[in-house]
């Protein structure tokens, strides 16, 4: 394992190829704004940071959230916490995030940074995934890269029992700090690419949700309980390995979007079938109330 120590004597350790590193020697309760400004800058270069043995208390995450931008609830889950920035999920027998995705792509800003605190983990089991989104647009080939980012792809909060918040999203975004190319697809929250058939669409979506989570791309984290984790939802998916048996409490603060940057606007125009509605027409009628409400 490489280690690395930053101005501070942080202690830093790059947990796989391609993203993902624990940072021990710091408390997140006393960050001021120099601290967070480099906690910014290794998470430009790591995507998803770890910082072991916090145990904060709702209130002290919420402070250390706001370093980096506004918070937001979660639109879908409400109720969980009294505090209107944090929310909380329990789950115990599985019954998780077990699907790759980045945080709330059904809304028009996704989600930026989400930090979550493990509060209580499982003894063995509920390990999570991340997926560095760069690394996945950059290894496509590129007549397939190509085409991607002449796409765009509808998003919708189906999981959380209302398809009709819909977003439409580049394929292929521009992140605003590194304005590297990244894949912005995922398995949990896209449902149609707007510009092909939908017969065609299911095929390259399957295609590249499925490359999104090339085992190559990612770095699998074992919790311990007062870990708290961050990560950046513009060029990373994640996943919850829903294994376990055991109660698995978790807090997150989501600091809020921003619309993101296409690499280029779309080259099509939105397809869908304008002939008689047979049968097969029902896969366009989401992408159609979506155009509607636009015009
Ligand atoms: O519980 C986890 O490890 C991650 C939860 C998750 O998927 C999320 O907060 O979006």
């Amino acid at each position: 394992m490489e280690t690395a120590t930053s101005l501070q004597g942080w202690d830093i350790v790059r947990l796989s190829g391609s993203l993902g590193a624990e940072i021990r020697g710091i408390s997140l309760e006393k960050v001021g704004r120099a601290e967070a400004d480099e906690i910014k800058s290794r998470l430009i270069e790591h995507l998803v940071l770890f910082f072991p043995d916090q145990h904060l208390t709702p209130q002290a995450h919420i402070s250390f959230g706001r370093h980096f931008g506004k918070l937001e609830g979660h639109p879908n889950v409400v109720g969980s916490s009294e505090l209107e920035e944090l929310f909380e999920l329990r789950a115990s027998r599985g019954a998780i995030a077990d699907e790759w995705h980045s945080d709330l792509t059904c809304q028009p800003q996704p989600s930026v940074l989400s930090i979550l605190n493990m509060v209580k983990c499982p003894s063995v089991g509920g390990d999570t995934l991340w997926a560095n989104m760069y690394k996945a647009y950059d290894e496509l080939s590129p007549p397939l890269q190509e085409l991607c980012e002449g796409l765009t792809a509808l998003h919708d909060a189906q999981p959380h029992g209302k398809p009709e918040n819909m977003s439409v999203h580049p394929v292929v975004r521009v992140h605003p700090v590194t304005k590297r190319k990244s894949l912005f697809v995922n398995e949990h929250f896209t449902r149609r690419l707007v510009e092909m058939s939908h017969a065609e669409s299911d095929i390259l979506l399957r295609y590249l949700t499925r490359w999104a989570s090339n085992p190559r791309f990612t770095v699998r984290y074992r919790w311990s309980a007062g870990t708290i984790a961050m990560w950046d939802n513009r060029c990373t998916q994640h996943y919850v390995l829903d294994d376990f048996e055991e109660e698995r409490i978790i807090q997150r603060v989501t600091v809020m979007g921003d619309e993101p940057e296409a690499a280029r606007p779309p080259r099509w125009e939105p397809y869908v079938n304008s002939g008689a509605p047979g049968a097969a027409g029902r896969h366009d009628r989401q992408l159609k109330e979506y155009l509607g409400r636009q015009s």
